[in-house]
């Protein structure tokens, strides 16, 4: 009697330990009993049309990581024993609200739409055991969920260093494992241009290579000597947009201007207000080649040369964009805007000119006026420009979304203007940031924890309900001046990518550290399974 009451006590801390550790969290969810098994006779089997994203997705990652090959059905009867995707209206404002019920019977994912149905994959995948067939336990569990925010992204510069387009679908699914749905593409600053462009072929060709690289942390010790760099096709491109968007995510491109521009300038210097003058490089960097006329950057931090706002210039952009308009199909094409040195501009006749013609205030008049003029050219193609926060300064243009890297004031100050603003401040968003106190490999510096990125609320106190609802969400960025390799990448987002996940996906009033934490454990030994690499600064900082 006595030992059976002791196991009723224990009851609900046996029932606690089977709770699936889902990342993000689920709105809801009730464990069962029992469970189901995956084997090689079960089916997937569709019952509504345009699922076939989310089966494939599925039958694709049962096959390469658990070892077994399921059959797809497209209608007919779902019978005991099988996987079944289907729609069930759930009127959610946002897409990718689902429902998943796994029972001893059968396992059912109902999506609100297409993304839905895929983000109840996701979850159906993170139930499974991290071992190869040939069969697959999976707890019952009956779950709801929806997203909190529209906008929930990731960045890669792949300018700085590049990464193959192998490494940038796998990012991609590192994405879509978390229910993420933007990934910002960052393709083109001062150190390489990364995008072809079929109407200038030098952007490139020359531009897409720099002759060395500092080494070490700014401003170095010395320079390393090699040439460096590499591009994407738009065959490539293509294909990555496909990927993509076979995992419902958007690709955000960006083109930087106008400053980071030093990688275009090199290829066409036309660009430049003072074509020329040859490139200048910060005097404690080691520079290796010819150092005459105009060149890609080789170490890190901001430039003086920036595009020239002239007639020439703007006819390049357009063109360049034209192609760029081509490749990706979203609504957003990210301009840049950020860290732009107005130097040139000061000392140039024509800017000065120009200045007065228009009737501008002053450089960030004028640079509020290039952004303005991107932006109507954009317009008129039916897209929006999104761009990072200095396109406040000397005026928001009509229409901008606004990414808020320097703090949130950037993204306070536009959703009162009524913009759409995505959240990515350095403290919490910026995870080139150190994570370990003691980092075996050199970094740009920062220090955000996981448990900061946890901690991060996308909608800032200081906004009423009203304002509040330009904030579309968030991203975390990864600039790459200091992550030269795959392994590193990996490094820098696990586990905070993690956090990220949750800050994004589940409600606020859900989000709890302590219970996140447990969950971690639980993740590190997905990575392990998946191979993956990470850090494992947490464990260092759990008693901080
Ligand atoms: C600032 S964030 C930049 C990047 C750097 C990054 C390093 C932003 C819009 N510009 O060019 O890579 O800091 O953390």
């Amino acid at each position: 009697m006595k030992q059976l009451l002791s196991l009723l006590l224990l009851l609900p801390v046996l029932l606690k330990a089977q709770q699936p550790m889902l990342i993000p969290q689920p709105e809801q969810m009730e464990v069962r009993q029992g469970s189901f098994t995956i084997s090689k006779n079960t089916k997937i089997i569709l019952q509504g049309s345009g699922l076939e994203k989310s089966a494939r997705f599925l039958r694709d990652y049962l096959e390469k990581i658990h070892g077994i090959s399921l059959q797809v059905k497209q209608g007919g009867n779902a019978g005991k024993g099988n996987i079944v995707l289907n729609y069930e209206k759930q009127e959610y404002r946002l897409p990718g609200a689902y429902r998943l019920d796994v029972s001893n019977d059968a396992i059912y994912i109902a999506g609100d739409n297409g993304e839905g149905c895929f983000y109840g994959v996701q979850t159906l995948i993170q139930l499974l055991p991290f071992r190869k067939g040939p069969q697959l336990a999976v707890p019952a569990v009956a779950i709801t969920d929806k997203p909190r925010f529209a906008y929930r992204g990731m960045h890669l510069d792949v300018s700085r260093h590049f990464f193959p387009v192998s490494f940038i679908k796998k990012y991609i699914d590192f994405i879509a494992m978390y229910k993420m749905n933007s990934f910002h593409w960052h393709l083109t600053d001062d150190q390489g241009w990364r995008i072809e462009i079929k109407k200038y072929p030098r952007l490139t060709q020359v531009g897409g290579y720099r002759n060395g690289t500092i080494i070490g942390r700014y401003p170095g010790k010395g320079n390393d000597g090699i040439r460096y760099g590499g591009y994407y096709t738009q065959e490539e491109i293509k294909e990555v947009v496909k990927y993509a968007a076979d995992r419902y995510i958007t690709v955000l491109p960006e083109i930087e201007m106008p400053g980071h521009a030093s990688a275009a300038i090199a290829a066409y210097p036309q660009l430049s207000c003072f074509p020329e003058e040859a490139t200048r490089h910060p005097s404690q960097t080691a520079w290796n080649g010819d150092s005459t006329g105009k060149k890609v950057q080789q170490s890190w931090g901001v430039f003086p040369d920036v595009f020239a706002p002239t007639e020439y210039t703007f006819e390049f952009l357009q063109n360049v964009l034209d192609e760029v308009i081509q490749l990706f199909p979203g609504k957003y094409i990210h301009i840049g805007g950020d860290e732009c040195p107005k130097d040139n501009w000061k000392r140039s006749a024509f800017c000065q000119q120009l200045i007065k013609e228009k009737g501008l205030k002053d450089e960030h008049g004028l640079q509020s006026y290039f952004i303005r003029r991107i932006e109507q050219y954009l317009n008129k193609k039916g897209r929006q420009i999104i761009g990072w926060d200095e396109i406040l300064e000397g005026g928001l243009a009509p229409n901008a979304t606004v990414m808020s890297w320097r703090g949130e004031k950037g993204g306070i100050e536009a959703a009162r203007q009524q913009h759409q603003v995505i959240m990515t401040p350095g403290g919490w968003m910026y995870f080139d940031h150190t994570q370990d106190k003691n980092e075996d490999s050199v970094t740009i510096g920062g220090y955000t924890t996981i448990q900061k990125v946890y901690s991060y609320e996308p909608v800032p106190k200081e906004l009423n309900e009203a304002e509040s609802n330009y904030i579309l969400g968030a991203q975390a960025n990864l600039w790459t001046e200091y992550i030269k390799n795959t392994a590193k990448v990996e490094y820098m987002i696990f586990p905070r990518m993690s956090a990220l996940s949750e800050v994004l996906w589940s409600r606020k009033e859900k989000r709890s550290w302590p219970d996140f934490e447990k969950r971690l454990g639980n993740e590190f030994s997905r990575y392990d399974w998946l191979k993956r690499n990470y850090s494992k600064a947490f464990f260092n900082t759990v008693n901080q």
